[in-house]
C-alpha cells in the first residue's frame, strides 16, 4: 500500500489564462518525506518551456517529467505539495494526464504513489472505459447476425439455433478449416460448445472443394438440417465457418431478433485483399497470450494482415541473437534503468519481448487463422530504444539535440554512418528468417526536420549528394526544436534527403533477400525507392493516400482521423484516448469511405485497409476495450463489404455480439 498519493487537476485555457495543470501530492504516513523528486509519466508531456509554481523541472524524457519541490522541503504527514504546470501541456481526455508517479529518494531508492485520474475543472461525468455496449434490438434490420456482411444473402425459414456445429469434409484444406475452428471458437468462446459432435446434438456441416473460387471466397447452402460449405482454399472453409459461428451465436443469444436458416444461400468474398490491424507493441507491452487472443479475434473479423510494429522509441520488443542488448535493455522500463518509467509504466521494471520461439508460435497460430503478419521495425526514426542498447550506432561527432515529435532527443539512426547498416542488415536478416510473409514494414515515419544537422557524417554525404548550400542549411537546424505541434513536414529538407540514401539501400538489401518493403507514407520522400517492390501506409489524409497511388506506390490506407483506434470516440473529457487526429464515433469510423473520390488509376494501387492501434493510452486494459471495440469491427466490414452494401444501422444492431480482448464492458 503506498502511503502517499497523486491527484492532477486539469483547467482548460480560458479568457487570457494560460492552462494550468496542477499536482498534488499527499503524505498519508506517519513519517515525514523528504528530498525527493516526483516521477510521473502519462501521455500527456510537460514542455520544457512551460511555466512552472511550486517547483522545478529537473528532467523530462518524452512523458516521463521528474518535478522537485523546493530546496529543502519537508512534506510532513497529512500535508499536501501542489505544483502547477502552466501553458503548453494539451490534455484532452481523462486519461492523458499522470497514468503512474513515483518518489525518486536521494539514495537512489524509490518509493511507490497511489495515483488516480486526471479531473477537469467543471467535468463531473465519471472516466469511461471498457467497451461500450451496443443491445441488440427486438426489431433488428436483419435476420442473421454477421460481421462484415456478405456479399450475397438468399435465406430464409428460420428454426430455433442448433445446439452447435459439426463440420466434417475430407479434404485437407476443409481438415485443416475444421481444426482452426474448433481451437478458434474454443478460445474465443470457451463455454459456448459452439464446435460440437452430431452425438452432442451438432448440426452436420458438410465441406466440399470448390473447383473456381477466388481464395478467400466460399459459400453457404442450407437445405432443412443439412448445411454445407463450399471453397477452394482451408481460409475459404474458414470464413465459412465463422459465418456460421456468428450466425448460429445471433440465433441463439437472440432468439426473438435472429434466425438460423434453413433454406437458401450466402455467397461470399472481400472486396479488399488487404484488411488489416497494427497492434502497437511498442508502447506497451502484450504478451504472446494476449496478441494471440487478438489473432483470433481478427480472424473473428475477417481480418487477414496482422501488422506488428514491434520496435519504437519506447522499447525494443523483439530477440536479435546479434544483438542481445536490444532486448536486455530496450524491452524494460523502470527506475533506475537506462529507459525511465514511460506512459503509465511505474517505478517496477516492467515491459518484456518476444523470443523467437514465442514469434514462431504466433506466426504459425497467425497462418491458421488466414493472417500474413507483417512485422515492422521502425527506422531511421523512433529509434530511442535502439540507439540507448546500441550507442555505437551514433556518429562519434556528433554534438547538439534535435527532438522527435513525441519528445526523443537524437532517435535517428545515422544514414551517413556506415555501422548502422552492418546493424540494422543484421537486425532484418533474423527478422526475416522469422516471418515467412516476406513482406517487412521499415517505418520511416516521424523523422524530425532536425535529424542529424549536428553529425559531421551526415553533413559530409549531405555536401555530397546535396551540395554546400544543403550542408550548410541544414546545419542550421541543430539545436532549433521543431515539432511542438504535430510531426515535421520534411519534404525538400536535408533530413528528407537523408532518409532517402538510406531507404534506398535498405530497400535494395530486402530485395536481395526475395522481400517487399513496407513503410508509412513518408517513405515516398524524394520517390527513390522502387514502387514494384514496396507498399505505403497512408496515415494523414485520403487526400495524400489517393495522390501516392496515383504515383504509382501500392497503398494501404490507414487515415488517423477514422482508423487510429487511439483516438477518442468523442470530444468529452470522460471519453479516454488521444486527441491530435480529432475523434472518431464508431459511426464516423463506420462510415468512413477511404477511397472515396479515387480514379480508376489510383485504385489500381489500392491494397485495402487498416486499423492502427497505437498504444499510448493503453496502460490500462478497460481503455484498449473501450478504444478497439467494436470500431475493429467497423474497420474489418470496410474492408470487406462493398460500399454498397454497408447499412450502419444494421451493423450497429449485430456488433454487440463481437467479443473484446479483455473482456471490460462499460456500465
Ligand atoms: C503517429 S502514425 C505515429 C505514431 C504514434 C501515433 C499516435 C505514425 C506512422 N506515427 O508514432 O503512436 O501517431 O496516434
Amino acid at each position: 500500500m503506498s502511503q502517499v498519493r497523486l491527484e492532477t487537476r486539469w483547467t482548460p485555457v480560458q479568457e487570457g489564462a494560460a492552462s494550468l495543470y496542477e499536482l498534488t501530492l499527499t503524505n498519508d504516513g506517519s513519517a515525514a518525506i523528504s528530498g525527493f523528486r516526483l516521477c510521473i509519466s502519462g501521455p500527456a508531456r510537460i514542455d520544457p518551456a512551460a511555466s512552472i509554481e511550486g517547483g522545478t523541472l529537473v528532467a523530462r524524457l518524452s512523458n516521463h517529467a521528474e518535478l522537485a519541490p523546493p530546496e529543502g522541503f519537508v512534506l510532513a504527514p497529512g500535508e499536501s505539495w501542489t505544483v502547477a504546470v502552466r501553458g503548453p501541456v494539451a490534455l484532452r481526455h481523462w486519461n492523458d494526464g499522470a497514468r503512474a508517479a513515483y518518489l525518486a529518494l536521494a539514495d537512489g531508492s524509490a518509493l511507490p504513489v497511489a495515483v488516480s485520474p486526471t479531473v477537469a475543472g467543471g467535468e463531473d461525468t465519471p472516466p469511461k472505459a471498457g467497451t461500450q455496449r451496443y443491445p441488440v434490438p427486438v426489431a433488428a434490420p436483419v435476420d442473421i447476425a454477421v460481421i462484415p456482411w456478405p456479399a450475397k444473402i438468399a435465406v430464409s425459414g428460420g428454426r430455433g439455433a442448433p445446439a452447435g456445429l459439426a463440420p466434417e469434409g475430407e479434404s485437407p484444406a476443409a481438415k485443416e478449416a475444421i481444426a482452426a475452428f474448433a481451437e478458434l471458437t474454443a478460445a474465443l468462446f470457451p463455454a459456448e460448445g459452439i464446435f460440437r459432435p452430431v452425438t452432442e446434438g451438432g448440426a452436420a456441416v458438410r465441406l466440399e472443394l470448390a473447383g473456381e473460387m477466388r481464395p478467400e471466397a466460399y459459400r453457404i447452402g442450407f437445405a432443412g438440417t443439412a448445411v454445407s460449405i463450399e471453397a477452394a482454399t482451408r481460409t475459404g472453409f474458414l470464413y465459412g465457418l465463422i459465418t456460421l459461428g456468428q450466425i448460429l451465436r445471433g440465433a441463439r443469444q437472440n432468439p426473438e431478433t435472429f434466425i438460423f436458416p434453413t433454406e437458401g444461400e450466402i455467397e461470399d468474398a472481400p472486396t479488399h485483399g488487404w484488411r488489416g490491424a497494427m497492434l502497437d507493441v511498442a508502447r506497451q507491452f502484450y504478451s504472446t497470450g494476449e496478441v494471440g487472443r487478438f489473432l483470433r479475434l481478427m480472424a473473428w473479423n475477417k481480418l487477414n494482415r496482422f501488422h506488428w510494429h514491434l520496435a519504437d522509441d519506447e522499447a525494443w520488443r523483439i530477440e536479435i541473437e546479434a544483438f542481445p542488448q536490444l532486448t536486455a535493455i530496450g524491452a524494460w522500463r523502470g527506475h533506475g534503468l537506462q529507459l525511465p518509467s514511460l506512459l503509465g509504466s511505474g517505478m517496477e521494471r516492467q515491459g518484456g519481448y518476444y523470443s523467437k520461439a514465442a514469434i514462431r508460435d504466433i506466426v504459425r497460430l497467425a497462418e491458421g487463422l488466414g493472417i500474413t503478419v507483417v512485422p515492422e521495425i521502425d527506422v531511421p526514426g523512433h529509434c530511442y530504444a535502439m540507439l540507448a542498447a546500441l550507442p555505437e550506432l551514433r556518429d562519434p561527432g556528433e554534438t547538439g539535440t534535435y527532438v522527435s515529435v513525441q519528445g526523443f532527443p537524437n532517435n535517428c539512426l545515422n544514414p551517413a554512418h556506415e555501422k548502422t547498416y552492418e546493424a540494422v542488415e543484421k537486425v532484418f536478416d533474423e527478422v526475416i528468417a522469422l516471418f515467412p510473409s516476406r513482406i517487412v514494414h521499415v517505418g520511416a515515419d516521424e523523422v524530425p526536420l532536425g535529424a542529424w544537422s549536428g553529425s559531421p557524417l551526415a553533413l559530409e554525404k549531405l555536401r555530397e549528394i546535396g551540395g554546400e548550400e544543403l550542408a550548410a542549411d541544414h546545419a542550421k537546424r541543430l539545436n532549433v526544436l521543431t515539432n511542438g505541434h504535430g510531426a515535421d513536414e520534411i519534404d525538400g529538407s536535408g533530413a528528407a534527403a537523408l532518409q532517402a540514401i538510406f531507404l534506398k539501400r535498405i530497400q535494395a538489401f530486402l530485395a536481395s533477400r526475395g522481400c517487399v518493403t513496407g513503410g508509412w507514407q513518408e517513405a515516398a520522400h524524394g520517390d527513390v525507392i522502387d514502387k514494384d517492390r514496396v507498399y505505403l501506409v497512408g496515415w494523414r489524409t485520403v487526400e495524400v493516400s489517393a495522390a501516392l497511388a496515383g504515383r504509382g506506390y501500392d497503398m494501404v490506407v490507414a487515415p488517423g482521423q477514422a482508423y487510429y483506434l487511439d483516438m477518442a470516440q468523442s470530444e468529452e473529457w470522460s471519453e479516454p484516448g488521444a486527441g491530435w487526429a480529432g475523434w472518431s464515433s464508431l459511426e464516423k469510423t463506420y462510415e468512413f469511405e477511404a477511397t472515396a473520390g479515387w480514379s480508376e488509376a489510383q485504385l489500381e494501387h489500392l491494397l485495402g485497409v487498416q486499423a492502427c492501434i497505437w498504444s499510448e493510452p493503453m496502460a490500462d486494459h478497460a481503455v484498449f476495450d473501450r478504444l478497439v471495440f467494436p470500431r475493429l469491427s467497423a474497420v474489418a466490414e470496410a474492408g470487406w463489404t462493398e460500399p454498397g452494401r454497408k447499412s450502419f444501422e444494421r451493423f450497429a444492431a449485430l456488433c454487440g455480439l463481437m467479443p473484446n480482448l479483455y473482456g471490460f464492458w462499460s456500465v
